[in-house]
């Protein structure tokens, strides 16, 4: 969908000349890669509901069940390819010296799209970590042999992602809370901004000054916060804010 010249040109000439940027990723950004995101009419709550999936009572009481949706995220992972969304991205961060891509996203897709630095707020779904003896690897098996995985000392192996009512890692949250702090430009692309903290750092951004530009396919509840909203296709819009 073409979005009105004089809003495009406004963002073209904001991303041009800012300082320093900090970008915050969700699902959308994948939806054109073929990855179902989680909320919305085809959403993967749909059929699940995530208290029964993502949480580390769920795994407890029933690893296999965990594990079977987590490998069927991963073939359909392992079948996607970065769209021109994680494509623009890319461009961005070779062209702003302070750049931030901060996801929500545990599919890797910005990584392999070539993005540099990417902080990883969630996870991701291709690194496994022992319950018991806390190895952490990294795993490309698609299917996975076994289900459950089991760690060599015997242990069982979880998705090394986090799950509701877990911590964020550490490292990751500070480095996102820094970015949203210091960011002259904040891009909210494809997240649904209902799970938090994450949620949380569009607002800080905003509150320390930050222009705030929301690029999603619907409206949400931060879209009466954003400077500029782009209601469309990340993989649309976002090339034409960045070539
Ligand atoms: C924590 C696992 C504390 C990884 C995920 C009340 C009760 C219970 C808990 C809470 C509560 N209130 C708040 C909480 C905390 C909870 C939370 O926020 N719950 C929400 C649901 C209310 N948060 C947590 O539990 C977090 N931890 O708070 O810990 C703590 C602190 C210290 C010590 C101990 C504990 C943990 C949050 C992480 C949860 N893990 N998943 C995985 O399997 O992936 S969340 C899950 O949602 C995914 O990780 C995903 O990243 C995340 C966000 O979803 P989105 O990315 O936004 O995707 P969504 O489908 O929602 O939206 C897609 C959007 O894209 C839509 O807007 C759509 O319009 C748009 N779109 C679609 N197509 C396109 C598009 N846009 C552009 N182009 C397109 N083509
Ligand atoms: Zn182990």
């Amino acid at each position: 969908m073409s979005i009105q010249p004089s809003k495009t040109e406004e963002v073209r000439e904001e991303l041009r000349a800012a300082s320093s940027i900090a970008v915050l990723t969700g699902a959308g950004i994948s939806e054109e890669s073929g990855i179902p995101v989680f909320r919305g009419p085809d959403g993967l709550w749909k059929q699940y509901r995530a208290e029964d999936l993502a949480t580390p009572e769920a795994f407890a009481r029933d690893p296999r069940l965990v594990w079977e949706w987590y490998d069927w995220r991963r073939s359909r992972i392992a079948a996607a390819r970065p769209n021109p969304a994680h494509e623009a991205l890319v461009l961005l961060e070779n062209h702003c010296p302070g750049f931030a891509l901060i996801t929500q996203n545990v599919d890797g897709l910005h990584d392999l799209a070539g993005s540099r630095h990417v902080i990883k707020l969630h996870g991701d779904i291709w690194t496994l970590r022992c319950q018991h003896c806390g190895t952490v690897k990294s795993d490309r098996w698609v299917p996975l042999p076994e289900i459950p995985p089991r760690c060599a000392c015997g242990g069982l192996l979880r998705p090394g992602v986090v799950w509701f009512g877990e911590a964020l890692p550490p490292a990751a949250w500070q480095a996102a809370v820094e970015a949203a702090e210091s960011c002259a430009l904040f891009l909210v692309v494809g997240t649904s901004a209902v799970v938090y903290p994450a949620a949380e750092l569009p607002m800080l951004a905003k509150h320390r000054g930050a222009k705030l530009i929301e690029i999603n396919f619907e409206p949400t509840a931060l879209t009466p916060l954003a400077d500029y909203s782009f209601v469309g296709k990340a993989g649309e819009i976002l090339p034409q804010l960045v070539s």
